[in-house]
């Protein structure tokens, strides 16, 4: 934190926040490829990181393993052995030319949050577990949230027949990285198991630097609609159909995709909605494109809003692939509600956020958690820390040491002044 900030504890010793840095670049370096962070689900990358991330726990004082869908599990025993936990967590999985931040930041600082505790000899009246999800994004099997869903026990079966693009099923996945895609069940928790799961994580948007603040206590996640669209035209030769004779479902899904920006740029409500993969065949310059799949994500800030936006949009992509002559299928592949986060939990949030003398802000999350699945299980909330530029889903994505270090020192009061209950 800069001398200059609006609401700051003044200059203190970063130290969390340099352990949590040096641990962010060691993470980041383990990605497919140099030129670019990919850590993606259920790959050599995956192992390496659980791996490194295990070591971690265990050096803070956490037995620690590998659950049955690749999380790993770090638990900090309380005053006596086998109390129920404050869980702290995020993902270590990222999008492909990823920030290093995104997961990474909430899963290391919870991590040593622990050291400290165990430096100190500090022991709770309630245990701290700490997980790192192993496929947030969702960027494999076109499914997101595969680790906090198993957790919460709301894992869906069907996900395991889906394939990733080299055509490798998420089943077979799992087997070769030497999980048990039929156990996925012991990854589970029970509600009687879990006081709560705090997340921390960037803001991955710009309102905190607006508001020259590092840390913001969030107040929901907004839903998520995601949808998978097939058209389908009527491959052909480029110099010989007359344009007046085509089926093209490239220019089909162009058409398609101006239609989702425009219908979502004109509303006033916060609506967003991107297409951000697109694959069309048979790809060649000389060819009428035949076949084009592409991905609609639809994101507003209440659930009602976003499903008429949703049932607006398929009827409008309707209506283009039925005047084009085009075969659509529409498929929804992820649907998650707003979750808000539960007021009592919040509420200690706010007060470790008053408590190292920054101003309480509260902002919703545009972007999706973890937390979306872990509703399911326990009571929710979240803590967000301020990013450069609000810049998210880019390799730009920076953090600076001192608002870590904060982040760190909230989590770490709300921690030790935890307690169940409003
Ligand atoms: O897409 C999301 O909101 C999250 O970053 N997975
Ligand atoms: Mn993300
Ligand atoms: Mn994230």
């Amino acid at each position: 934190m800069s001398k200059t900030d609006a609401a700051g504890a003044g200059t203190r010793p970063t130290l969390l926040g340099e352990e949590i840095v040096a641990r962010i670049d060691q993470l980041a370096a383990i990605s497919e490829a140099p030129s670019h962070l990919a850590r993606i689900y259920l790959t050599p990358q995956h192992r390496k990181a659980a791996d490194l991330l295990l070591s971690w726990m265990r050096e803070a004082g956490m037995s620690a393993h590998l659950d049955a869908i690749g999380n790993v599990c770090g638990r900090y025993e309380g005053e006596t052995p086998g109390l129920a936990c404050l869980m702290l967590g995020s993902h270590y999985d990222t999008v492909r030319d990823a920030g290093k931040w995104d997961g990474p930041l909430g899963l290391i600082t919870a991590i040593s949050c622990v050291a400290d505790l165990n430096r100190r000899g500090r022991r709770l009246p309630f245990a701290i577990e700490v997980t790192g999800f192993a496929d947030e994004e969702g960027v494999r099997f076109a499914s997101t949230l595969l680790g906090s869903r198993a957790v919460a026990g709301t894992f869906d079966e069907s996900v395991l027949n889906s394939r990733d693009q080299a055509g490798i099923s998420m089943r077979e996945a799992m087997v070769a990285f030497g999980l048990d895609p039929d156990h996925i069940g012991a990854a589970a928790r029970a509600r009687r198991e879990l006081l709560g799961y705090v997340e921390l994580h960037i803001e991955q948007g710009p309102v905190l630097e607006e508001k020259g603040l590092p840390v913001g206590v969030v107040t929901a996640i907004a839903g998520a609609t995601r949808l998978a669209a097939k058209i389908t035209g009527m491959a052909g030769h480029a110099g010989t159909v007359p344009m007046a004779l085509r089926r093209d479902a490239l220019a089909g899904a162009a058409e398609c995709i101006t239609a989702i920006e425009e219908f979502c740029r004109t509303d006033d409500g916060g609506l967003v909605g991107t297409v951000g993969y697109i694959d069309a065949l048979p790809g060649a310059t000389n060819v009428i494109p035949g076949k084009v799949s592409f991905t609609i994500d639809i994101r507003a800030p209440t659930d009602m809003h976003r499903k008429r936006a949703v049932a607006d949009i398929v009827r409008q992509i309707e209506a283009i692939a039925k005047r084009r002559g085009l075969a659509l299928q529409l498929d929804v592949t992820h649907e998650n509600r707003t979750v808000p986060c539960a007021p009592w939990l919040k509420a200690q949030v706010a007060e470790a956020v008053a408590g190292e003398g920054y101003a309480v802000f509260e902002l919703p999350s545009g972007a999706g958690h973890d937390g979306m699945a872990m509703i399911d299980v326990a009571d929710v909330a979240m803590l967000f820390v301020r990013c450069r530029g609000g810049i998210s889903h880019h390799p730009d994505e920076h953090v600076e040491l001192a608002d870590a270090d904060a982040g760190a020192r909230v989590l770490l009061r709300l921690i030790e002044n935890f307690r169940l209950g409003p």
